[in-house]
């Protein structure tokens, strides 16, 4: 597939943000580096490609996409090896963040599961039931991790205690990071490199899916590796759907503060254009929170009014999606559910309503992107 790959002391040089090999042929395909660049980099140590290079520089995305097979193989390939996988979950999108068969996948290697993104969660959010609901859902998935735990990639909260888990778990293997595009794995690794060198951002991050190609190997104490690993995308994750000024008004960006509306029964409430929440029926003025990113718009309505509403407003006073996206956005699809309990529904990678006990409600979700509740976490 790669072309004319670049050679250094006998071996593929790659990229180091994005561990694409190196070629300085074609514009499009991954690794593509103009010569002068090129030259530049190797006389520095750094060779960056140059989707890199604009992803670093000017936050702008050229897509390559890797196939689902490119990344079966890749994901196989490391259940032939002896090594602890680290799993990373966006705890925001943990639908989303399920890698189908990875019990398959990863053979008898030990799983440490690590719900990231823990920095957007307001501070009143029970950490310990959240790291049991993610065990639970891994559980469910077939998956059975050694142990939970949650970290921040971005404010680096709980990183050190992490890394002194993988050295303890690991027990003298490799150590391979996994989890699907966009849940933060090369952030998390970005982090470890700086507590253990002091350079900072060396692997590419990006908000947009698909931004790591290839493995990329870190050297640890012991002749042993950390690999960072692409992340496959996932028609599941709202953000495959969402482009980047898009994904950053529906991605919460920094510690989400709650919103509390009283709603009566046939009320309606929009987040933006991307999902909606119905009360259905229960009783009038009913204590309801809502969880998502700050900036994002929400408006309530009547539901009786809801879908005209919907379909005239979408792409204009409820965006995102933007105006021209709309064509290509997915139809909003209802879940209804009666709860028994204080229930939070959750709309994947949007965020989550805290409802009350004994009432009807619907989360509309883009299709395929899942709605689903829970016990309230709060
Ligand atoms: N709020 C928050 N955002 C994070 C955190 N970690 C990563 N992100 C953001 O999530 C987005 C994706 O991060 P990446 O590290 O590129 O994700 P990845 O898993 O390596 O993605 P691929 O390389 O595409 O597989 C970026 O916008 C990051 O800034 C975190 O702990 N908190
Ligand atoms: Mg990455």
């Amino acid at each position: 597939m790669v072309q004319n790959e670049v050679m250094v002391d006998g071996e593929v040089l790659h990229c180091i943000g994005c561990g694409a090999a190196i070629q300085t042929e074609d514009k499009t395909a991954p690794g593509y580096t103009p010569q002068s660049a090129l030259d530049k980099g190797i006389e520095s140590g750094e060779v960056y490609c140059q989707r890199c290079f604009r992803l670093r520089h000017y936050n702008e995305i050229v897509p390559v996409g890797l196939t689902d097979d490119d990344f079966l193989k890749l994901l196989s390939s490391i259940s032939a090896t002896d090594s602890l996988i680290v799993y990373v979950v966006d705890i925001f999108d943990v639908n989303g963040s399920m890698i189908p068969g990875l019990h398959r996948l990863v053979g008898d290697n030990k799983v440490l599961l690590v719900g990231n993104k823990v920095d957007v969660l307001p501070a009143s959010l029970k950490k310990k039931k959240v790291a049991d609901w993610l065990r639970q859902r891994a559980n469910a998935a077939g998956i059975r991790p050694v142990d939970v735990q949650l970290v921040s990639a971005k404010t680096n909260q709980d990183v050190d205690s992490l890394l002194v888990n993988i050295d303890k778990l690991r027990k003298g293997k490799d150590v391979y990071v996994v989890g699907v595009t966009n849940v933060g794995k090369s952030t998390l690794i970005n982090q470890i490199i700086r507590q253990s060198t002091g350079v900072k951002d060396l692997i590419t991050t990006s908000r947009f899916p698909g931004t790591t190609l290839d493995k990329i190997e870190i050297p640890l104490d012991d002749d042993k590796k950390l690999t960072d690993t692409p992340g496959i995308i996932q028609p599941e994750q709202m953000a495959h759907w969402l482009e980047g000024k898009e994904l950053k008004l529906v991605t919460p960006q920094k510690t989400i503060k709650p919103k509390s509306y009283q709603l009566n029964e046939g009320q309606t409430l929009f987040f933006g254009g991307v999902g909606r929440f119905d009360y259905v029926t229960g009783e009038d003025k009913q204590g309801f929170t809502v969880y998502c990113e700050n900036n994002l718009y929400l408006h309530r309505s009547k539901t009786e009014n809801a879908d005209e509403f919907y379909a005239k407003h979408v792409g204009g006073l409820l965006t995102p999606p933007a105006a021209e996206n709309v064509d290509s956005f997915p139809e909003l699809v209802a879940h209804e559910f009666k709860t028994t309990e204080k229930s939070d529904l959750v709309i994947e990678g949007l965020g989550w309503v805290t409802v009350p006990a004994g009432v009807v409600v619907k989360g509309w979700a883009p299709k395929g992107v899942a709605v689903i509740t829970r016990p309230a976490m709060i």
